[in-house]
């Protein structure tokens, strides 16, 4: 189960001060898909608490749950309706209140989500702000007029919405436009205004003094913006979010809430850096001073995608530059997170690894082994533990996203691509692929639910489901316990320096971790064909400390007499000195 590490008390470690959530595993938890326990298709808290212990026994310390709050469900969860309220589809607060005793009574900790650069249209609060300019809530959103354009009037700035089309839409109630930087049923929250702010902190509040251990902030970062709201500058034009989360005021209103929401408690605060650098984390997350404890960073997960929903070439040393160049920039006082899977992205053993029948689990095993040895606080998705793929998308009425499906109405009816290439990148990018039902058992409905689900189950149920690797102590699952537990008992796999020892290799990803002479090195054949390497010479009798199914044959513990290596296609192996 969970419990402190087996590092020996201290205020610092390696010249880290230590924090529960730095030595922490955290797992994410979507609820819609992830177990229905009414029978009436969609996943909800119930569920949840009575599967706890599949996640508990992964051996994880904190689950971060994506929201759980009454809302319209047009971005499934992320356009919040009323952020006092649990969804009805999901459960009573009462259900809440028991989930969270349950997390607590197995020694684990939750995070819930809070979105507040945005709520949904339907929140009272818009619903007032719209009515009229006059309306006291009015400067709670985003309000401007349009400007002049051949054809009459168009909206304030060139802003695009991250679900396509302009971030702005005209309101005829009052002829004026508002912001939304993402659906236009997600109108953005104006953190200009005082009583808006204080509104915000007061919601997230009444959450922390019901327990809860800490927020993930969706989007924090784009919630302060340049009030002159001026076009794009053309070298972001590609990736906007670089702008939107280089706003004038955030570390200002960050910090206003570390004071007015934690009031110098230790509750976690997770930002979503989508659109951060690592320079700026630097700043947010600094031990001591910064507004945020950590920040999850998507350069990693996302170096295969292009503008939008487009894909992009990569290869393995672009990859591993990430990793290494977040590590040299943040600077030493700031801490970092691993997430390489989350709700908005492809299924981690389809997105990096192999998911063919030969190479799914050792792959599955080798990201495992990424995941929980790298620096920074590792976070498994539901589903990674037992090696989920992506479905097979074959028509735009299969998905349910609205990123997509607003993708195919712009793209492919506006006559900008043909259905046949969308469909074949947004199978390779779409965020669908991590919102199929979790696999319970290898019955039709995969033991999600006893009602027809409300999204499309994985025919491969039948092989890949909780049950079946739960029996298998060879499985993915087994393995990320094995990871897991590894980790809370090697003081370098959390404090440890990091070190890439085969930046430019084509194949390999080998890095060390080290606290003096106490080093990990890490060696990852990130690759279905056999690569030999020589193990550095700091490594010389090293001990194999774990090793995937795809590895050596040799046994865990012995030492390793030669420094020449011949690993097998995705073969993961830990070395302690
Ligand atoms: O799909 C994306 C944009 O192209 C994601 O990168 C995502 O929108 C971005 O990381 C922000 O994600 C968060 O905010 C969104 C919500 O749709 C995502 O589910 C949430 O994780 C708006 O609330
Ligand atoms: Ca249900």
């Amino acid at each position: 189960m969970t419990g402190a590490p087996r590092i020996p008390p201290a205020e610092r470690y390696n010249g880290h001060v230590r924090h529960w959530w730095k030595e922490a595993v955290f797992y994410q938890v979507w609820p819609r898909s992830f177990m229905d326990a009414n029978g009436d298709g969609v996943g909800d808290i119930r569920g949840l608490i009575d599967r706890l212990d599949h996640i508990a026994e992964l051996g994880v310390d904190a689950i971060w749950l994506s929201p759980h709050y009454d809302s319209p469900n047009v971005d499934n969860g992320y356009d919040i309706r009323d952020y006092l309220a649990v969804a009805a589809e999901y459960g009573t607060m009462a259900d809440f209140d028991e989930l969270l005793a349950a997390v607590h009574a197995r020694g684990m900790r939750l995070i819930v989500d809070m979105v507040v650069n945005h709520s949904s249209d339907e929140h009272a609060w818009f619903v007032e702000s719209r009515s009229s300019r006059e309306s006291e809530k009015r400067d709670w959103y985003v309000w401007r007029q349009g400007r002049p354009v051949e054809s009459g009037e168009g909206p304030p700035n060139d802003w695009r919405s991250f679900f396509s089309g302009p971030a702005w839409t005209r309101d005829a109630e009052t002829g004026a436009w508002y912001l939304h930087l993402f659906d236009e049923k997600q109108p953005d929250l104006n953190w200009e205004n005082d009583d808006l702010r204080a509104a915000v902190y007061e919601v997230m509040r009444y959450w922390l003094d019901k327990g809860v251990d800490g927020f993930r902030l969706d989007v924090i970062a784009f919630v302060s913006k340049d009030q002159a709201f001026p076009d794009y500058p053309p070298e972001h034009r590609a990736k906007p979010e670089y702008v939107h989360a280089a706003g004038p005021r955030l570390l200002e209103y960050l910090s206003e809430m570390r004071r007015e929401v934690y009031r110098g408690g230790d509750a976690l605060a997770i930002g979503e850096a989508f659109g951060v650098t690592f320079v700026q984390a630097g700043r947010l997350v600094a031990e001591g001073s910064g507004p945020l404890d950590m920040l999850i960073h998507f350069d990693a997960v996302r170096v295969d995608r292009g503008e939008g929903w487009r894909r992009r070439d990569w290869t393995l040393p672009d990859w591993k530059r990430i990793f290494s160049e977040q590590d040299e920039t943040m600077g030493r006082e700031a801490w970092r997170t691993i997430c390489l899977s989350n709700h908005d992205n492809p299924r981690l053993v389809s997105h990096f690894g192999d998911e063919s029948e030969t190479w799914r689990v050792p792959s599955a095993i080798l990201l495992a082994t990424l995941v929980l040895t790298q620096k920074g606080t590792p976070f498994i998705y539901q589903g990674d533990e037992i090696g989920m793929t992506n479905y097979r998308f074959t028509d735009i009425s299969e998905f349910d996203d609205i990123e997509m499906r607003n993708a195919w109405a712009l793209d492919v009816l506006g006559g900008v691509v043909d259905a046949e290439t969308f469909l074949a990148e947004a199978n390779a990018t779409s965020r669908d692929h991590s919102r199929t039902p979790m696999q319970w058992d290898a019955s039709p409905g995969a033991g999600f639910s006893t009602g027809a689900p409300w999204f499309s189950v994985n025919p491969n149920s039948s092989t890949i489901n909780a049950r079946a690797v739960r029996a298998d102590e060879g499985s993915i699952y087994h393995a990320y316990r094995r990871l897991i537990r590894l980790r809370r008992d090697t003081p370098p796999l959390v404090y440890g320096d990091y070190r890439d020892h085969a930046p430019e290799h084509p194949r390999l990803f080998a890095f060390e971790r080290r606290i003096g002479a106490d080093a990990c090195l890490v060696v990852l054949n990130v690759a279905g064909d056999e690569t030999p390497w020589r193990l550095p010479d700091a490594f010389a009798g090293a001990r194999l400390v774990f090793v995937g199914p795809g590895g050596a044959s040799r046994a865990l513990g012995e030492r390793q007499d030669s420094l020449d290596l011949r690993l097998a296609p995705w073969d993961a192996r830990v070395y302690r000195t």
